[in-house]
């Protein structure tokens, strides 16, 4: 299964990054210049290999580890364009429990938190 996120600003992780996917493989579709999509090392599953993408490039996460996988775009983290990324077991929801987002980014980072279960 393939999820495409992305589409403006405000929502380039989408207004449903934050829900349940199980995916092997994330695709961060470049449709608006000036973001990327590369991990947040505090929520990533033990020794899975992490990625950056490019500025204003498209770039695909393939996960083949179970966990939850958070995902940044690196200038515009702060104000909580970051997504979560599921991939079978929680095996690290502890990550997510512990995780301090910045101030701005607290209420987004609590929505998309939220939905793990
Ligand atoms: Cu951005």
């Amino acid at each position: 299964m393939t999820a495409t996120s992305v589409n403006s600003y405000e929502s380039y992780f989408g207004s449903d990054a934050g829900e349940r996917q199980r995916s092997r493989e994330e695709r961060h579709v470049a449709s608006v210049a000036g973001h990327n999509a590369e991990t947040l090392p505090e929520i990533w599953s033990e020794g899975a290999a992490p990625f950056k993408g490019d500025f204003s490039k498209d770039v695909v996460l393939t996960v083949e580890k179970d966990g939850v996988y958070g995902v940044k775009s690196l200038p515009h983290y702060g104000m909580g364009m970051m997504a979560l990324i599921v991939a079978g077991k929680l095996v690290n929801a502890d990550q997510v429990k512990a995780f301090k987002p910045p101030a701005p980014a607290a209420k987004r980072f609590e929505a998309i938190a939220g939905n793990l279960k």
